[in-house]
């Protein structure tokens, strides 16, 4: 259930991106952040080991549009995908609205992705939840390598309900941004439905619903991408991590958007 606060009219739409170890979850966030303005999105936290392994989590926040007369924001937030981070998964997955899973395209892979969906679906199932009843969307990742799991063999075996998928390089950017936007597609229009009580009638209407509202994100033109930096936090227990995440919501949240000119 997404997070809203009626006083303020902030309303925080939780998307986590799942996956084996090193199937790309943190190049997507690192991506996206690099590509929206800073006017568009908070700091990106990325708590990971000396190997720039996700040891807990990545944190994106994202500005959208409006639900109603509520401001929204996207909490991007990925999983480590090394087995030993169980607590941490089930931990990032709880309130989760929406999942992206992004699986490793390499032949090799093959059985580290069906191990991870499986773990997925059983943490989801201990959280009381469906996995067919959260918006889902699959990243297939590192299409520029060589050696590819085909996206027929991927379908059958991870997606066999037909959900939306994307082919990406999430390296290159490819399918980034295309990934966001369908799992947000499938996502706002059920938080607009917990929040607002508006119902959607039909199918149709739910993805109509969701195109009208266009959840917008800018793009940085790319002689100012070098301008960037970005911030890494090496935070090691779970009160310095709930200390920190306070004070950069509560900035991201104060601060207020730019007005760009036309
Ligand atoms: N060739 C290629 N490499 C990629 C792609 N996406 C990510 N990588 C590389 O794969 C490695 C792992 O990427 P990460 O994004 O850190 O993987 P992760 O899923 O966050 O890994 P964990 O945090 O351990 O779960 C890095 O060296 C990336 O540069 C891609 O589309 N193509
Ligand atoms: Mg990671």
């Amino acid at each position: 259930m997404a997070f809203v606060n009626h006083v303020t009219k902030n309303l925080a739409i939780k998307i986590v991106y799942y996956g084996p170890g090193l199937s790309g979850k943190t190049t997507n966030l690192r991506y996206i952040y690099f590509k929206l303005d800073s006017s568009s999105r908070g700091e990106l936290v990325c708590i990971e080991t000396e190997m720039e392994r996700t040891f807990f989590f990545d944190l994106l926040p994202i500005r959208a549009g409006l639900i109603g007369d509520f401001k929204v924001h996207f909490q991007l937030m990925t999983v480590p995908g090394q087995i030993f981070y169980e607590a941490s998964r089930k931990n990032v997955l709880r309130g989760a609205d929406g999942i992206v899973f992004v699986a490793d395209s390499q032949i090799p892979l093959l059985d580290a992705n069906l191990e991870s969906l499986d773990n997925l679906r059983r943490n989801l199932l201990e959280l009381d939840r469906d996995i067919y009843a959260i918006p889902l969307v699959f990243q297939y990742n590192k299409r520029d390598l060589e050696n590819l799991i085909p996206v027929e063999t991927f379908n059958r075996l991870l997606n066999p309900r037909n959900l939306p998928y994307v082919e990406a390089s999430a390296i290159n950017g490819v399918g980034v941004f295309e990934t966001l936007k369908e799992v947000a597609k499938m996502t706002v229009p059920l938080v607009r439905e917990q929040v607002l009580g508006q119902k959607p009638a039909t199918e149709t209407e739910r993805v109509r619903g969701a195109e009208e509202k266009k959840v917008e994100v800018e793009f940085l033109p790319s002689d100012k991408e070098a301008d960037v930096s970005l911030k890494k936090y090496k935070l090691r227990t779970l009160e310095e991590i709930d200390m920190e995440l306070e004070r950069l919501s509560r900035e991201f949240l104060d601060k207020p958007k730019k007005t760009r000119p036309a």
